[in-house]
């Protein structure tokens, strides 16, 4: 009887927590749909497929420790090391379709998940600033493999400001348009 109102106050401190982790995820863990590879297409050579064991092939990078913060501000995870391969390393290993020298700048990279949840980033961004050194298309976090709700591969952008907007679970796959 008497613990009562502490199960309460515990509650209550708790779910507030909780509330803000999730209050933009509300996806119920029944419908998740993991990811099992990502598919890059677009303005490449020819379309590919990777799954972890063709990522691993390429050069491994990790992330180092790192919060996943939600554009709340909320910090919703904490991260010993994610990792993965390099998204550029990923994009030169299928190969571009860049038509001279000025044709990288007018590309777009979209990143897609299997829930429809949707990223974008530059080329510039990728290629010609620091960002690019810390995307990566991750398939383990703190020594393990990724769980059911991440699905095998997600995408994570080290050097954003706020880290939980480009943090994509379910990673299906990288779409480059170049735009007219
Ligand atoms: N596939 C997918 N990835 C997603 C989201 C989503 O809705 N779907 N939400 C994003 C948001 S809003 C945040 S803050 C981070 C938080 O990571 P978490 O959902 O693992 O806590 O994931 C991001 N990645
Ligand atoms: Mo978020």
């Amino acid at each position: 009887m008497k613990l009562r109102p502490l199960v309460l106050a515990a509650l209550l401190l708790t779910t507030p927590a909780l509330h803000v982790a999730y209050a933009d995820n509300p996806v119920p863990m029944a419908n998740v749909k993991p990811s099992i590879d990502v598919r890059i297409s677009g303005a490449v050579k020819a379309p590919q497929s990777f799954d972890v064991a063709a990522l691993k092939k390429l050069t491994a990078r990790n992330s180092g420790p790192m919060d996943v913060i939600c554009a709340s501000g909320a910090t919703v995870g904490k991260v010993n090391n994610f990792r993965g391969a390099r998204l550029t390393d990923v994009l030169d290993a299928v190969g571009l379709n860049l038509d001279g020298h000025k044709d990288g700048r007018r590309m777009v990279v979209v990143a897609r998940a299997t829930d429809g949840y949707v990223v974008t980033f530059s080329w510039n961004e990728l290629y010609n600033t620091a960002i690019g050194k810390d995307v990566l298309v991750a398939w383990e976090k703190d020594g393990k493999p990724l769980g059911v709700r991440e699905g095998q591969l997600l995408l994570i952008s080290g050097q954003d400001t706020k880290t939980g907007p480009r943090h994509v679970r379910n990673l299906i796959s990288i779409e480059v348009l170049r735009m007219k």
